[in-house]
């Protein structure tokens, strides 16, 4: 892909911090923008609150920005504290960016979704990609409609955007927030400090996961493929490994055999038992070759080796 111009959303967050990095180092312009400034600037830097129409606008066009990468978002714990806060910025907060994208001719635009979209009613094993999707969430409800939006203005505008229903992301460079997957990462910061954890959610929650490395080569492998092979103009399904407390407990074992979980499952738990077990990815390793790396053993190991305390 030729150099491009990149304006990054929620930069400061879990997946932003890292993206950036990637995108530097792919050699593209990086304009990072968030509500806040960042501890660590890596990149050029703009506060930004995606609501804000003029000022989105301003930067774009002084940046002469070409993609986009839409990562500002409410998840799926506190958006359930703040359901009306969540909609504002993750559906209003997305228009808002599509609007602008088509206005100034921005190329390309990726906007993330989430396993959040599938609910109850949607199979739990092998979630195939084009299923029933009725989430019990605000955040659900709100990728969804993101979904829709993001395929509505290829369609209309012919703008290109790009999703993927990320599984729970792990990852050590930069805290998630907010997210009912985040146990997966506190556990570790828990069993190195104290040897002991107490989890939110009960022993046999399984849920899909993914190692931050395998995401960000998925977002990029997606938004360097030629759109016409892609199959999907919502979001595709991406998969890596699916694991429960119990199971990421054991492995964590290995590397500390003294360590202990408790649980005590709190309103999150409801939240993670109404997503997937597991995810059917194959239009995504049709479409655009995707393969993950890390299995559970290999996350484990290296997020061990990285986490300090
Ligand atoms: C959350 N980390 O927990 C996010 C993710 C699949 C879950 O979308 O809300």
């Amino acid at each position: 892909m030729s150099k491009q111009t990149i304006l990054i959303t929620g930069a400061n967050g879990q997946i932003g911090t890292e993206l950036s990095r990637e995108l530097l180092a792919k050699g593209h312009r990086v304009i990072a923008t968030d509500v806040s400034n960042p501890r660590e600037k890596i990149a050029d830097f703009e506060v930004l609150d995606v609501q804000d129409e003029l000022r989105l606008k301003s930067i774009l066009l002084r940046n002469d920005v070409t993609q986009i990468y839409h990562l500002a978002a409410i998840l799926s714990a506190r958006g359930e504290q703040q359901p009306s806060l969540a909609w504002q910025i993750n559906v209003n907060g997305s228009l808002k960016i599509l609007e602008a994208a088509v206005a100034l001719g921005v190329e390309r635009v990726f906007i993330p979704s989430s396993i959040a979209v599938f609910g109850d009613t949607t199979p739990k094993v092998n979630t195939p990609q084009r299923t029933v999707a009725e989430p019990s969430t605000m955040y659900g409800v709100s990728k969804v409609a993101t979904e829709l939006l993001s395929s509505y203005f290829w369609q209309k505008n012919n703008l290109d955007v790009r999703s993927l229903r990320y599984p729970g992301l792990i990852s050590y460079k930069a805290k998630p927030g907010g997210g009912t997957t985040d146990y997966a990462i506190e556990i570790f910061y828990a069993a190195k400090k104290h040897k002991k954890y107490t989890c939110f959610l009960s022993p046999d929650v399984r849920l899909p996961m993914m190692y931050m490395p395998d995401a960000l080569r998925a977002t990029l492998q997606l938004m360097e493929a030629d759109r016409e092979k892609l199959q999907i103009s919502t979001a595709y399904n991406l998969a890596a490994i699916s694991f429960t407390p119990a199971e990421i407990t054991a492995e964590i074992q290995k590397h500390e055999p003294d360590f202990e979980i408790l649980y005590a499952p709190d309103f999150r738990e409801s939240i993670a038992r109404s997503w997937s077990e597991s995810i059917d990815d194959s239009f995504a390793r049709n479409d655009w070759a995707w393969q993950h790396e890390y299995n559970l053993a290999a996350m484990v190991a290296d997020m061990w080796k990285n986490i300090a305390v």
